[in-house]
């Protein structure tokens, strides 16, 4: 593929994402777009960038037809909790966003779309512990609802028109960049923020909340590799489980304070504890390692280590 798109380009996966991509398909061959609220100076500066809504699908079409796009990279989502405060603004973000971006590459004869899904699609009657790539997704969440729609709408897309569409699980997804906006994994961003600004946390789930996580040099490799897989040779599509690690809020502020010895933390548990209870603590990501290679770099505290000394630069610059 020639001239990628990628729409949510300001989220905390979209706005590292396109500058990687940017990095191995040159500036001038990565679009950048969003809703409205505007790139980070990098994203912007480094390449062409529009405005548009993903549920508006003649804009997308008509900004696909003007850079002459062959490949989508679609990031646009409403995240569980948000999701579940406004559970039909999710399902129109996520599936009509989805059927446009589907639709439009098929029109187009894309070369590539590139979907996320997330453990969201496990909930109750999936096993906790190392949940198997093919297994029970019954979600409980209207976001959970969605990927799981989402996946059988990309792998429909792949049968009915061949149209080689790839998507990943991803996990709690932990960056210093961009912050993340409405999930339940949230927590295990903010903790390591707080931990640098105030020397203490409150967290909205329990100490021995336990969830597959990975940090985000980890998620950029994984989404680049299974970007630049073999199609031919993949036997999964749209849902690979990707596993990193796996640890408790407890297991975290241990390693905070490794770093940080005073660091405190408090547990405040809100509606987002059922939504973390309803996901397995970790994945079995077999398929993902033997289709298409994966393998993730980071532990827990080797991220912790990153994380803190990368915002701890920019408390100290006046950033946070
Ligand atoms: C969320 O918490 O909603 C997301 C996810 C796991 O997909 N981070």
């Amino acid at each position: 593929m020639k001239k990628i798109l990628v729409v949510g380009a300001v989220g905390q996966i979209g706005s590292e994402l396109t500058l990687e991509l940017r990095k191995i398909w040159g500036n001038e061959n990565v679009v950048a777009s969003t809703r409205k609220t505007p790139p980070s100076d990098a994203v912007k500066e480094s390449g062409p960038f529009e405005f548009f809504d993903v549920v508006d699908r003649s804009r997308l079409e008509e900004v696909c037809k003007k850079y002459e796009i062959d490949a989508i990279v679609n990031m646009a989502a409403i995240l569980s909790a948000v999701g579940e405060s406004n559970p039909m603004l999710a399902w129109d973000v996520n599936m009509n966003g989805l059927i446009n971006v589907l639709e439009v590459a098929r029109e187009m004869n894309m070369k590539q779309v590139l979907i996320p899904s997330s453990i969201a699609v496990f909930g109750p009657g999936t096993p906790l512990d190392c949940a198997p790539q093919e297994t029970v997704l019954k979600p409980t969440t209207m976001y959970g609802v969605t990927k799981v729609a989402g996946e059988l709408l990309a792998d429909y897309y792949v049968q009915k028109y061949g149209l080689d569409v790839r998507g990943l699980r991803y996990p709690g997804i932990i960056s210093y960049e961009t912050l993340p906006g409405g999930g339940t994994t949230d927590y295990a961003v903010g903790i390591y923020f707080d931990a640098i600004k105030h020397g203490k946390y409150t967290c909205f789930v329990k100490e021995d909340t336990r969830l597959p996580m990975m940090y985000m040099p980890d998620c950029l490799k994984a989404t680049i590799d299974l970007m630049q897989a073999d199609f031919s040779t993949l036997k999964h599509h749209s849902d690979f489980n990707v596993g990193a690690m796996s640890f408790s809020v407890a297991e975290m502020a241990d390693s905070i304070r490794k770093y940080i010895p005073n660091f405190e933390i408090e547990y405040v548990p809100d509606f987002r504890q059922k939504i973390a209870d309803s996901w397995p603590d970790s994945v079995d990501d077999n398929a993902a390692r033997e289709e298409w290679g994966w393998k993730p770099a980071f532990d827990l505290d080797a991220m912790t280590q990153d994380m803190l000394k990368n915002i701890k630069i920019k408390h100290e610059k006046g950033l946070i």
